[in-house]
């Protein structure tokens, strides 16, 4: 089973559970422990991570209209990019580059693409042939070169590395970034760990990143691990995601070397290289295409279910605030009924809250340019009704509406700002 597989597995457990007890959340976390420590991941680090979920699960609430399920896959997906990092940003500046990796996972490929990738981005760059062992090794990789129209040193039958990495620095003097090519085995043996040191040594790179493809299991934090242990890996690779592996290795990788994702491939093509994005990486490998808005939807939810009554008369109203204020709002019940109780009259239908006119302001305040939103006032103009009505596809009349109901409830954020028996009055309507 695959670290993606162990992790859907334990997900599903919570299908249907409607709240989070201890029992649910603990047996989540068996599921989860089993996953990652038969993956290699860091026993220390499992059981940190699952506490970490326990604790947070029980301490606090689940927000309204969010189900058990997606509320800790968002956890897990917040504890996993604390592990991986949520993006990554590479350093454009004048740098040397060695790439590691077993063979066969995509050093030589990787290598052309990072740089395409800096060159294209203004930063002249080379490859330096020093995959001694492989048969035509050094072919390959010139070709490559040629196809990126990148730079390129080899020294074609030479065996020693050393010479060829103080050639390619004398030769290479004019290009900013240098990438190493280095040789791979099947599995590490003293030979190749005692090559890439003295590649090392001589290269002096700036960045050790180690290249691993997306269907390496859980032999992936060994390999981490060793290629650590003699160079120090400053970051991973993960190549071939656009095959059937998920790259569940790459967690394994990451944390026996305590380094992050930076890119992933995803074709044999050079142009197919992207910088690391969290929300693609892990959705990919708990098989959740969808993760990017589950994630965005369960912290919005979160954000709304902890607007207290304090906050919200001391954030200034307006449109940008408003959605946000009147959907915390409507949990509370009709206004009206709660105005009323303050001694205040309001219409009958004020701000009654449904779905559907939610859904419909979103749109609207969405159709408002970010001036329109900062100055409410703005709206007084007709010419501004009648190009957000037709931006966000409403009646005239609707946006009418809305900014009625905005003024209402910014008249009430008035009196609660002016009056602690108001404001008073009004908290014992906020959901405890
Ligand atoms: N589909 C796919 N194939 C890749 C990717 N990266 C490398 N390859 C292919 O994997 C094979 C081995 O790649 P190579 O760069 O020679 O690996 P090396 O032995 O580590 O240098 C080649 O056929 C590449 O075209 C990728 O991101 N996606
Ligand atoms: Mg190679």
């Amino acid at each position: 089973m695959d670290l993606g597989e162990g992790l859907r597995k334990a997900i599903a457990r919570l299908t249907g559970a409607t709240i989070i007890d201890a029992k649910t959340i603990r047996e989540f976390n068996k599921e989860l422990q089993r996953a990652l420590i038969s993956a290699d991941v860091n026993v220390e680090l499992v059981l940190s991570l699952t506490q970490k979920l326990e604790d947070a699960a029980l301490k606090e609430k689940l927000p309204p209209g969010v189900s058990a399920k997606d509320y800790i896959t968002n956890m897990l997906y917040e504890q996993l990019i604390e592990l991986m990092g949520e993006s990554f940003a590479p350093v454009m500046k004048p740098k040397r580059i060695l790439l590691l990796g077993l063979y066969g996972s995509g050093k030589t490929t990787t290598a052309a693409k990072l740089a395409r990738y800096y060159q294209e981005r203004g930063l002249s760059s080379a490859l330096i042939a020093c995959d001694v062992s492989r048969p035509a090794a050094y072919e390959q990789l010139e070709t490559l070169a040629k196809q990126a129209g990148v730079g390129f040193f080899g020294i074609k039958d030479e065996t020693d590395v050393r010479k060829i990495i103080k050639g390619a620095l004398a030769a290479l003097k004019d290009k900013k970034v240098l990438i190493c090519d280095t040789s791979g085995r099947n599995a590490l043996e003293k030979e190749l760990i005692d090559q890439l040191k003295v590649v090392a040594n001589e290269f002096k790179p700036d960045e050790k990143t180690l290249v691993i493809n997306a269907d390496t299991g859980q032999v992936a934090g060994k390999q981490a691990r060793e290629f650590d242990g003699a160079v120090k890996l400053t970051g991973v690779i993960v190549t071939k995601l656009d095959g059937s592996g998920k790259g569940g290795g790459a967690l394994s990788a990451v944390s026996a070397a305590k380094v992050g994702i930076e890119f992933i491939g995803t074709g044999e093509k050079l142009n197919a290289l992207e910088l690391y994005d969290s929300k693609k990486f892990v959705g990919r490998l708990l098989g959740m295409p969808d993760l990017e808005s589950l994630v965005a939807n369960v912290q919005q939810a979160i954000k709304e279910a902890n607007v207290k009554p304090e906050e919200m008369q001391s954030e200034e109203l307006n449109y940008s605030t408003f959605y946000t204020q009147l959907k915390a709002m409507g949990k509370m019940g009709p206004l009206s009924s709660m105005m009323a109780s303050l001694g205040v009259s309001a219409p009958k239908e004020a701000l009654e809250q449904s779905e559907t006119k939610l859904k419909k302001y979103k749109s609207i305040i969405d159709s408002m340019t970010s001036q329109e939103r900062e100055d409410g006032s703005l709206l007084g103009n007709a010419a501004r009704i009648k190009r957000i009505a037709r931006g966000s596809g409403s009646t005239e009349k609707e946006v009418k509406e809305m900014i009625a109901d905005f003024n209402k409830m910014k008249k009430l954020f008035g009196m609660m700002k002016n009056d602690r028996n108001v404001r008073k009055q009004f908290s014992k309507f906020m959901p405890k």
